[in-house]
């Protein structure tokens, strides 16, 4: 007979009787809830034109808020329901998200983008919820405050992502190796089938926009092209994989290896060079991941955990993957 699955509570439990503070684990719980609501509302997109989804008006007339929107204020309303932060920053939302009255006991402040390539929903291509969590800097009984989620990546309490995909999975890190669970969408449980995920030392895969290629500096262009020359060095030449969702782009390099790359760019002379993807909720997490699974993640000339933000919102460069890819990527840049 089979062995029994574990289950994500399972889990959690298993790693609270090492240390893993419960209240973390109870949030990490608290924010799988509403996105297994998510990937149902995610499964019936298609549906959108004729039932009357997200950003239609409906059967009955009423406007249908859009499916990131949507997604926002299931996440906002669980986790404040629950009371397990005491403060929230979505990539959604302008302001910093206040906690219920019950929340301000908390000690963690979680950030995170509902819906991340949301773009990509009317092509039913995957996409995905992606979180961080730090431990508040202040005391407990009041709102976090804006210091408490301007601290650098390597300060994640916990990180992960949901990848609505042919299956929904969650792959997590608590800063002890990453784990990977998939949806039983009978049950309604996350089951352990990615256990201890570590991403080859090196792959073949590399993952950009490079529609975007003019826009980036000449160092970059140079690595890029060496990826495609069969005598650009070990490994070459690479395939090219991008859908431009970086939950499905991240979780494909994650399992078989390789390079992501969103550079910073310039689209007019004098411009100074900008990423696209957000610090706090894109990157941070995605960083934290790949480290813990053995590879790294850098804005080009910093590893992203280094990285200390000045808002919420700030945008960076990403680029991460496998050790030796990276190792070989920041090579190119001096
Ligand atoms: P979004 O947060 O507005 O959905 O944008 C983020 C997405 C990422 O999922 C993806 O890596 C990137 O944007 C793709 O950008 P581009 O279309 O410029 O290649
Ligand atoms: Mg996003």
């Amino acid at each position: 007979m089979a062995e029994q699955a574990i289950s994500l509570s399972d889990w959690l439990e298993g790693r609270v009787a090492v240390g893993l503070d419960p209240a973390l684990a109870g949030l990490l719980a608290d924010i799988a809830r509403p996105c297994t609501k998510i990937a149902a509302e995610v499964n019936r997109a298609g549906l959108a034109d004729i039932l009357g989804l997200s950003g239609t008006t409906n059967v009955h007339g009423e406007e249908v808020k859009k499916l990131d929107l949507y997604s926002d204020q299931l996440i906002i309303d669980a986790l404040r329901q629950a009371g397990s932060v005491c403060g929230m920053a979505s990539e959604e939302d302008e302001e910093i998200i206040a906690p219920s009255a019950a929340g301000e006991q908390s000690d963690y402040v979680a950030l995170f983008d509902p819906l991340d390539g949301s773009s990509n929903i009317d092509v039913n291509i995957s996409i995905g919820t992606i979180f961080s969590v730090f431990r508040r800097l202040g005391p407990r009984g009041s709102a976090a405050v804006l210091e408490d989620f301007l601290q650098p990546g390597s300060a994640q309490a916990a990180a992960g992502y949901f990848a609505y995909g042919s299956s929904t999975m969650l792959v997590l890190s608590t800063g002890d190796g990453v784990d990977g669970f998939t949806l039983d969408p009978r049950s309604g449980e996350y089951l352990l089938s990615h256990p201890g995920i570590i991403t080859p030392a090196r792959g073949s895969i590399y993952s950009c926009n490079e529609g975007n290629a003019w826009t980036w500096d000449k160092a970059t262009r140079d690595y890029v092209d060496s990826l495609k020359d069969p005598a650009g060095g070990e490994g070459r030449p690479c395939s090219g994989r991008y859908v431009g969702s970086l939950v499905a782009d991240f979780h494909r390099n994650l399992l078989k290896g390789g390079i992501f790359l969103y550079p910073a760019g310039s689209k007019k002379p004098g411009d100074k060079p900008a990423g696209k993807l957000r610090l706090m909720y894109e990157a941070n997490p995605m960083a934290l991941l790949a480290e813990q699974a053995g590879g790294s993640a850098s804005d080009g000339s910093t590893r992203i955990l280094d990285l200390v933000p000045s808002s919420v919102h700030q945008r960076t460069a990403l680029i991460l993957g496998s050790s030796d890819n990276m190792a070989e990527y920041r090579a190119s840049q001096k």
